[in-house]
This record gives C-alpha cells, structure tokens and sequence, in this order.
C-alpha cells in the first residue's frame, strides 16, 4: 500500500460538520493551503511528483479519485469523505481524476510553492526512484 488515509478530527454536531486539524494531526508544519474546485469529470490533474513536499488531500465536498505510485507499487484511492484524509509523501507520482462537479479538493503543503520541487515526467521520476536508495525515514509523514 503506497499509503492510507487518516481519520481528522470530527467535532460534528446536531448543528452540523465541524473538522479541525492541526500540525500535529497531519505530521508536518503547514506551511501552504491551496484549494481545487470546478474540474471537469474528463480532466486528469497531477501527473507528477515531489522531490520533497508533503502533503495532505482532503475532498471537502463531492468525490475525486487519486492514482499513487510510488515506483513500486500503484494505489488508487476515492476521496469522498471530509473527514478523512489522504497523506501524500514526496516521492510518490499523482494523478488526480473522476472529479464530481462539487468536488472541492483541499491540500495542505509541508512547503511554499516551488516548481523545482516538481518532477512533471513519469520517467524522471521513475529514473529518480532507482538512482536514490529508498530511506523510510525522509519519505515518512
Ligand atoms: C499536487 C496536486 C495534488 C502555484 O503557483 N502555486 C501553488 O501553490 C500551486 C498548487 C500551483 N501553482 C501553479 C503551478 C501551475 O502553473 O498553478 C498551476 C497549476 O498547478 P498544477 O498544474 O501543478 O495543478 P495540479 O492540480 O495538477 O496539481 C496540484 C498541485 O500543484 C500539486 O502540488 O500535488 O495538486
């Protein structure tokens, strides 16, 4: 499994949904928050990956589906729930797809906005993949 999603905190009440997260629920210090919305259920986003950013994914409404592959293996997962999110470490290629018309995906980011961080060819990455040896501790969340 390249990865699994994690149960945020849920403070739901008779009045409605309510979910907090904070730094330590995630892994890492927050450092960028970006938001998706309005893709088109025909449009494949991502395809690339993070040399070393962090990040969290959470579908704050409606439905997309994740493609992870980390050189190894590929995982694909459906984010519908907002109180459930799917932690993405560096070094694993994305592909982002199947977007419900409501679908408002929110990211987290262990890292300010860097297009050097991006490896945007799958064979870049998959040449990056073999040249480093694998090191759990610095992919780990
Ligand atoms: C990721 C997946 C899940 C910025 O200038 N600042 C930003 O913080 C971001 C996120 C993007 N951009 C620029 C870079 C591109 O020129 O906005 C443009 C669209 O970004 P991109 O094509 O990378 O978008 P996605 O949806 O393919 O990927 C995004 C994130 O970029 C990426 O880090 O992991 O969502």
């Amino acid at each position: 499994m390249v990865t699994d999603l994690i149960d945020l905190k849920a403070l739901d009440d008779e009045r409605g949904g309510l979910v907090a997260i904070e730094e330590f629920d995630v892994g890492f210090e927050i450092k960028r928050v970006y938001f998706i919305f309005g893709t088109q259920p025909e449009v494949i986003r991502g395809l690339h990956a993070h040399r070393e950013l962090k990040q969290v994914a959470i579908a704050l409404s409606g439905r997309c589906t994740f493609l992870l592959d980390d050189g190894r293996e590929r995982q694909t997962v459906v984010l519908d729930d907002p109180h459930r999110g799917l932690p993405i470490k560096s070094m694993i290629w994305r592909e982002m797809s199947d977007f419900s018309p409501d679908c408002v995906l929110l990211v987290l980011a262990s890292e300010p906005y860097d297009e050097a961080d991006y490896i945007r060819s799958y064979e870049e990455f998959r040449e990056a993949i073999t040249a480093t040896p694998s090191d759990p501790c610095r992919a780990t969340i």
